[in-house]
Order: structure tokens, then C-alpha cells, then sequence
């Protein structure tokens, strides 16, 4: 049987087809191929039903290889019958084929295991397809962004952006600056504990994403959002700017105000800029691209540039072109939310990430094009949709709300090539951004991204024109998720619209 049919897998496959029954599994499956692949194979499996599986390098029930022949970039085939192969076109393609089969692993009532057998060939629609995680409001340890790491890759994500500085605090360690992490890490939003990532934990992380096949994008957000630098280095700041609704929103919310040289608490945006004039700026901006850069083996860093109302449209545009510039000194592909397109001279194949709503408003959609005019590309985050930070409903306990409320549905319906009027080739993908402010632990961020970057996860994988890309087809598969994610641990929302399993 082809899609749609019941098959328990998110995101759904290119091609699928159910065979009879399911191959047993016990103790006497044994595992061959690539170590990483079995090893992740095998512990996946014991903690979900206690049988650990064991290796060989011979004759083998479970075969993982590799073969460039076999489908495009971070493709695979998955075949179980009486035994299993899974066929990665590369090391990612496998470890994508690895997850489909550990969402096929079924408990019967007798409370024996097995694999629902079924043939499967795959590969993802678009090449990029981002989590973002904001360490900055809140700040988030190694050991959670590894879970981060796991819970996302198995849903095939491969970037992981990582918003490491904010007017909050300053995350990353920088030698040529080391103030920044001495002076300015230590809180969060709402004067919680904040925290920063030496270089060997930005490494670590790396590492580990890497395993797991993602790719890390470090982002300095810049010139605006930048009230901690100040806090460390008051010479490269302006003096905050109140506007109104800073002043409106903070009395609303019972939050302090910026005030200069003092780590900020609240959760007002637009009121901080680096001095866009002097050339300390620059060197600055220089230095910390170039640590950054040293340290991340993926091709690009994120400069920032959204929400820069504190910064003239004159200078920021003139911020843009220089930061943008420097990224490519470094040797690095730029990425900048979407305002950066104001700027005529944005270094040329800068990638530009584009936040506004699914209905473009004002200026955004001619600043996102402005990326692809310059040779360069978009990252589709609209707020509307991929915020992971917006509330379920109105009453849920955790998220704001400024971009609308998103439910699972509302997650799951929209696509990454029907909001700009740009080419399709110019779309990369998507990237699901989770905003910490509301976030203090790490189980609430798990609350707001699952199960909803289960529905972005399918919008960048799954074809568009799949028989499976349906919401009443979403649903039924997302609800059979649940017993993989309680086993994993993660903290989901077990939102009404979707019958958990
Ligand atoms: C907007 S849209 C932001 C962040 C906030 C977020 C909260 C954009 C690129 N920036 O600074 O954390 O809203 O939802």
C-alpha cells in the first residue's frame, strides 16, 4: 500500500510501502555497519524497549552501508522483511534511514517487539532545515543543548542556529574580549542565572551536532540587541533609547527599563546599538567573526540585525554592509535576518533569514529579496507559522503572543515557497526559532518545540506534493510519536488536536 497509509512516520517518506506484519525483535538481531550508525542504532533501541541489540562484523539481520549510488545527498533506502537493510547515499542519509526505523519499533500487547515491515526510499525536499535555540534570554547548558540536538536530528533537522548573545547576555567566550563573558553572562531574562560556553563547550556541542549531523551557525546579533556588550565595554554602545512602547510594554509587564552599564532583565527589544561611527566597532565586530570562525567548521555566522530600532536607518544600513563584509573576510558565508536587506551593498551571497508573517507587511518582503538580488539566498522562518515561542492558545502557560497564536494545525499549514515572490531555487528552507524569554528551564522550551517542529520538520522534508502532506494525515502519524518521545524523555505538549497514542 502507498501514502496515505497509517504508517507511523514524521516526517512522511517520499515513497512507502507497508508489507505484512513485523520483523521480531530480540536479543538475536545482530547489527553491522559503519560504527557511529550502530552505535546510535543500537542505544536508540535499548531505550525505547530494554533489548540491546548486539554488533557484528559478520552475517548480520540488520545491515547498515553506505552508497553514493544510491539516491541524492542525505537520501536513503530502508527495506524490512525477514531482515532489515537500511542504504544511506551518505553518512547523514543513514543516520536519516536509522530514525525512520526506530519510528517503525512497535511494542505488541503481549509486550514483545518488533519492526513493521515496509520498503522505503527518501530524501529531504529542501537542504536546509534549522532549529534555532536562544541562549541568550535564557541561558541553556551543554548537557540541554545535546538533548536539544537529539530530539531535533531525529526529526531530521540539520542546522542548529544558536543565538549566543542578546541585550540579556553574552554566551560564548571570547579571548580577545574577555570581559564579555566575565561582565556580562551572569544573568537572564526576568534576573534568572545566566551562564556562557567556554570555547571547549562551543566546541563540544559542535562536535556532538556534527555526530548527529547537523551543522552549527553561530549568530552575534548585531548592531541592535546589544545591551550586554555595553555592560562589558561601555565604549562600543549608545545610551538606550526609551521609545514608547519599550516604556508602555515594560510597565505593562512590571520590567525594568534598560539602564546603561547595568545587565538588563526585561524583555524590551529595540532600545540597545552598538556606535555604528567608530572603528573600535569594526574591530570588535572583526575579532569576535574571527574566533567564532576559528571555531565553527560549518560555512556560515549569523550577524543579527533584526528589530534594530535604536540604530538610524542610515547606519544600520551601513552596519550591514561592513558586518556582512567581514563574515566574508573570515572566510564565511553571512546570515542575517531579513532588515539587513535595507542595505544596497549587503556582501554579495549573504543568506538572509526571513521572520515576517506568512501575508509579507511593509518593507519585509523588498528586504528579503534584496538577498536574493545580491546572489545570495532565504532561510523561511515566517512568525506567524515557525515561531516555536508563540503561544498553543491564548491560555497556555508558556510563549508570547505578538505574532499570533500558533497551534498545531496552524504550524503544519503553511509553505516555505508560496510567501515571497522569489524564485523557488532562492528558498534554502525553513528554520523553527525557539525565543527563550518564557523559557527559563529546559522543559518548558521542550513544551513549545514538540510536537510543532514535528510539523516544520515535515514542510522541509516531505514533498509538497505528497499524498501524506495532509493535516488529517499529519495528525494521525504525529499521535504515534508519543510512545518514542515519553521513552526519550521529552517533555511534549500533549496538545487535543492530535489523539496521542
Ligand atoms: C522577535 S523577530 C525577535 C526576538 C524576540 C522574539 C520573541 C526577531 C528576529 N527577533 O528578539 O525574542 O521576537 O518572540
Amino acid at each position: 500500500m502507498v501514502f496515505p497509509h497509517p504508517l507511523p512516520l514524521v516526517p512522511a517518506p517520499v515513497s512507502a510501502t507497508a508489507g505484512e506484519g513485523r520483523m521480531p525483535v530480540t536479543r538475536a538481531l545482530r547489527v553491522t555497519g559503519p560504527a557511529d550508525a550502530t552505535t546510535q542504532l543500537i542505544d536508540a533501541v535499548e531505550r525505547r524497549s530494554g533489548i540491546r541489540l548486539p554488533s557484528t562484523d559478520g552475517p548480520a539481520e540488520i545491515t547498515l552501508r553506505i552508497d553514493p549510488a544510491n539516491g541524492s545527498p542525505e537520501g536513503y533506502s530502508l527495506a524490512i522483511a525477514d531482515s532489515a537493510e537500511i542504504v544511506g547515499a551518505d553518512e547523514a542519509g543513514l543516520f536519516y534511514g536509522v530514525q525512520t526505523l526506530l519510528q517503525l519499533l512497535r511494542e505488541d500487547e503481549d509486550g514483545t517487539w518488533g519492526f513493521l515491515r515496509v520498503q522505503i526510499t527518501d530524501a529531504p525536499r529542501f537542504p536546509r532545515r534549522g532549529v534555532m535555540l536562544d541562549v541568550a534570554r535564557h541561558f541553556f547548558g551543554v548537557d540541554d543543548v545535546k538533548r536539544f540536538i537529539d530530539s531535533t536530528s531525529a526529526l531530521k533537522f540539520n542546522h542548529l542556529h544558536l543565538h549566543l548573545s542578546d541585550d540579556q547576555g553574552w554566551r560564548i567566550h571570547i579571548d580577545s574580549w574577555p570581559r564579555l563573558t566575565e561582565l556580562s553572562s551572569s544573568t537572564s531574562a526576568d534576573g534568572d542565572p545566566g551562564g556562557f560556553y567556554s570555547k571547549d563547550d562551543y566546541r563540544e556541542i559542535v562536535a556532538y551536532a556534527a555526530s548527529r549531523h547537523m551543522i552549527v551557525i553561530p549568530e552575534i546579533d548585531l548592531p541592535g540587541h546589544t545591551h550586554a556588550i555595553g555592560v562589558a565595554y561601555p565604549e562600543l554602545v549608545e545610551a538606550p533609547v526609551l521609545n514608547d512602547d519599550l516604556i508602555a510594554d515594560s510597565a505593562r509587564l512590571g520590567q525594568p527599563l534598560p539602564v546603561a552599564g547595568e545587565t538588563y532583565t526585561g524583555w524590551g527589544v529595540g532600545h540597545s546599538s552598538v556606535r555604528i561611527h567608530e572603528e573600535r566597532t569594526y574591530d570588535f565586530v572583526r575579532d569576535v567573526v574571527r574566533e567564532l570562525a576559528e571555531m565553527t567548521p560549518g560555512p556560515y555566522i549569523h550577524v543579527g540585525g533584526d528589530e534594530s530600532l535604536g540604530t538610524p536607518q542610515a547606519d544600520f544600513d551601513l552596519f550591514a554592509s561592513r558586518a556582512t563584509a567581514i563574515v566574508v573576510e573570515a572566510g564565511k558565508t553571512p546570515v542575517a535576518w531579513h532588515e539587513m536587506g535595507s542595505a544596497e551593498n549587503i556582501a554579495q551571497g549573504t543568506v538572509g533569514q526571513y521572520w515576517g508573517s506568512i501575508s509579507p507587511q511593509g518593507t519585509h518582503a523588498d528586504e528579503a529579496a534584496r538577498f536574493v538580488d545580491r546572489g545570495g539566498a532565504l532561510i523561511m522562518s515566517p512568525s506567524d507559522a515557525a515561531y516555536l515561542d508563540m503561544k498553543y492558545a491564548p491560555d497556555f502557560p508558556l510563549g508570547l503572543d505578538w505574532a499570533g497564536i500558533i497551534d498545531v494545525r496552524t504550524a503544519y499549514e503553511w509553505d516555505p515557497t508560496a510567501v515571497l515572490d522569489v524564485p523557488a531555487a532562492a528558498i534554502l528552507g525553513i528554520e523553527t526559532p525557539l525565543w527563550s524569554e518564557t523559557t527559563p528551564n529546559y522543559s518548558d522550551v521542550e513544551q513549545l518545540v514538540f510536537p510543532r517542529a514535528a510539523a516544520h520538520a515535515e514542510i522541509g522534508w516531505s514533498p509538497r506534493e505528497s499524498p501524506a502532506r495532509t493535516w488529517e494525515s499529519f495528525r494521525s502519524r504525529l499521535g504515534t510519536l508519543a510512545p518514542l518521545w515519553n521513552a526519550e524523555g521529552i517533555a511534549f505538549h500533549r496538545s487535543a488536536e492530535v489523539s496521542w497514542s
